[in-house]
């Protein structure tokens, strides 16, 4: 009997250190979990209700395996009369194990596919506003935000008015990336020479953490950004401000940005969009063009030929 309580004791302790682990760890705090727009509720919805489904199949699982070993355990006073082991043919068994995956995936893919294509258009309850467009594009550790239509563009900073859709266009001028702003969504992909769009939206002030979510190098932690979402007149007020005091993004500084490195936070009032688009397959070769060189002779490619693999 003294046995059967150690046991349990210690049977009880793991989910219990399992707790305390989260709450210590300032589980609450989880930003994807704490939403500051419609996009991110969408997501937020969708992962509680997938750990929700799948911690009552561990549950259902765990009971179902501690019956089986306590109603099958060996018994002195057991006969091969009362146990058959041999469960081959058994119709009942192989129709609850075929399909009861079949329901746990279609519960689970279902609600995911649905909210995924919904997520591709802007959210429903501002549809009767035009989204804003913003091209995010990076090179090789930074971010350049493009506003065409107000004709400026920022380094490494955003600003957004609230409870407006933004479409984001997003394109990579070297190594694939991924933009990210958990506050207020989920990710997508920047590549070269093709564009993706990001459809996202703050319904409240405040400053979010953005960043780049796909190893792209060594300034990789440093790849980030901030969003400041605003009132509609502040935002209106900022970009006048950008309009009127900044200088203009002109070929040959922007050429300099696209060197590999780290940059400050910058403003502009006009855009890199006039010279390259990134999200055109014409804007693919653009930095290679421009400093692919370099790369040739940190690689030892000159002429084509003569490469580490020929020197000895
Ligand atoms: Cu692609």
């Amino acid at each position: 009997m003294k046995n059967l309580v150690s046991w349990f004791k210690r049977l009880f302790m793991v989910p219990g250190l399992f707790a305390l682990l989260l709450v210590a760890s300032g589980c609450s705090g989880i930003t994807v979990l704490d939403p500051k727009g419609p996009v991110a509720r969408t997501q937020q919805e969708l992962i509680i209700f997938s750990i929700t489904l799948m911690s009552v199949i561990v549950i259902v699982v765990f009971v179902l395996f501690f019956y089986m070993i306590i109603r099958f355990r060996e018994r002195p006073n057991w006969t091969d009369k009362d146990y058959d082991p041999h469960q081959h043919g058994n119709t009942t068994l192989e129709i609850i194990w075929t399909v009861i995956p079949f329901i746990i995936v279609a519960a689970l893919s279902v609600p995911t596919v649905t909210s995924l294509y919904a997520l591709e258009s802007p959210p429903e309850e501002t549809n009767d506003q035009e989204p804003l467009v913003i091209h995010a594009d990076t090179s090789n550790w930074k971010w350049y935000f493009s506003y065409p239509e107000q004709d400026i563009e920022t380094v490494n900073y955003l600003h957004i008015p609230e409870n407006r859709p933004i479409e984001f266009k997003l394109a990579s001028a070297d190594s694939m990336t991924a933009l990210w702003i958990p506050a207020l969504g989920g990710q997508k992909y920047n590549m070269a020479g093709m564009q993706n769009t990001l459809y996202l939206q703050a319904d409240e002030e405040g400053e979010f953490a953005g960043r780049n979510a796909n190893y792209n190098g060594s300034g990789f932690a440093e790849h980030t950004f901030t969003v400041t979402s605003e009132s509609e007149e502040e935002f209106n007020q900022w970009v006048s401000d950008v309009q009127n005091n900044a200088p203009e993004m002109t070929k040959d500084r922007f050429d300099q940005y696209l060197e590999p490195g780290l940059a400050q936070e910058a403003e502009y009032s006009s855009t890199h969009l006039e010279y390259v688009d990134f999200g055109m397959n014409s804007g693919r070769s653009y930095i290679t063009d421009l400093y692919g060189g370099n790369l040739g002779e940190q690689l030892h490619l000159e002429g084509g030929e003569g490469g580490p693999w020929e020197e000895e």
